[in-house]
């Protein structure tokens, strides 16, 4: 199975992107608006077939990214039926399975964080996600969203304690940067219901924790009643037919670079002997290695596009353009080899 664990460094949210390897079909869970761009870019390099984009549960301190993702890649939504959210295709209870190829996810009810929130368990890869029901050594907070801390601990007992000792658990957050956990450590460990904790100790826990409200519950509430669906778009920038790369480089194709040249600034940057072998007529020959003494020649207001023989050296070069100020600017996908490839005009 396909397993990527990807983090929102704005609200410590992590996604989880889940493969069948033979079907190629593929599940997202817990996306992030604001990383739609970066997950839809590993869905696409990795061939994969968007089936899903479900959430752990509504959530508070960040927009789900599944009304986006159900645009782009015609998948189906799904969430708790509890939440009653708009514009979702699948509405889970208690005992559901999700099946995506060769992999199936059983729900279970875990509320308590929200009355509203779901565990996806794996039972193949001895896996669960928890949402924010079981945190590693913590768990979500119960003081809105029909939060309740008897309800979390008999969810976190009943369902997920339950589970195997080694199951590995992966959460929808942490606020310091670790990964995942078992149930074994959660259940020796936890310091909120581990060990002998009681309920009554687990409760008097939750009652007293004194923390701020999410910053944007007020955006993120309303937005993921309704699946994500928003005013707002994360479209790309508009001044080439771009695609953004997993690595986070913008690429434009060689035929639009051909058809554009009057209005761009080409800018070949592989070295003066290759060039004198094959050249590509109009551009701009700046060695990537000149290249951070001579962008000043090259002007902000026109985009630029970078070349060299694979469009590896090339995406140095927008990175390097892009740290100093300029906006727009992408690499040539593939780079010459793509461009010779394609039968455009190159001389020798
Ligand atoms: N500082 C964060 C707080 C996020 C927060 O409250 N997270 C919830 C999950 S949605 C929680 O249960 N946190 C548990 C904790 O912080 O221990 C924000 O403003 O967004
Ligand atoms: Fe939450």
């Amino acid at each position: 199975m396909i397993f990527r664990q990807l983090f929102d460094v704005q609200s410590s949210t992590y996604t989880y992107l889940l493969g069948d390897l033979s079907s190629k079909k593929a599940i997202i869970i817990d996306p992030v608006f604001e990383q739609t761009n970066r997950d839809s870019a590993l869905i696409e390099e990795l061939g994969l077939t968007l089936q899903y984009s479900i959430d752990t549960h509504c959530h508070a301190d960040h927009v789900t990214a599944s009304w986006l993702l159900k645009q782009r890649f015609g998948c189906q939504i799904g969430s708790a039926a509890v939440i009653q959210a708009e514009n979702t295709d699948l509405h889970f209870t208690q005992g559901d399975v999700i099946t995506v190829g060769d992999i199936t996810l059983e729900v279970r009810a875990t509320p308590g964080h929200t009355d509203g929130c779901l565990t996806y368990v794996c039972h193949s890869a001895k896996l669960a996600f928890t949402g924010d029901t079981l945190l590693i050594r913590g768990c979500g907070r119960c003081d809105f969203q029909q939060g309740s801390a008897s309800r979390l601990f008999a969810s976190i007992k009943k369902q997920i304690f339950t589970l195997p000792d080694d199951y590995t658990l992966y959460p929808a957050h942490d606020y310091s940067g670790r990964t995942s956990t078992s149930v074994l450590e959660e259940k020796n460990h936890n310091p909120r219901i581990g060990g002998l904790a009681s309920e009554s100790d687990f409760v008097g826990y939750m009652q007293n924790m004194t923390l701020p409200h999410p910053k944007y519950i007020d955006i993120a509430l309303p937005a993921n009643l309704k699946s994500g669906k928003t005013d707002t778009d994360l479209n790309l920038p508009t001044w080439a037919p771009l695609t953004l790369t997993y690595a986070g480089i913008y690429e434009v194709s060689p035929q639009w670079v051909v058809c554009s040249m009057e209005n761009i600034q080409l800018v070949d940057v592989r070295e003066l002997d290759e060039v004198t072998m094959q050249r590509v007529e109009g551009a701009i020959v700046i060695p990537l290695a000149e290249l951070k003494d001579k962008y000043q020649t090259l002007d902000k207001s026109t985009p630029v596009v970078a070349l060299c023989r694979s469009g590896k050296r090339s995406a140095l070069a927008v990175n390097m353009l892009k740290q100093n100020g300029f906006e727009k600017v992408a690499n040539v996908k593939g780079g010459l080899l793509n461009w010779e490839f394609a039968g455009l005009p190159i001389s020798h």
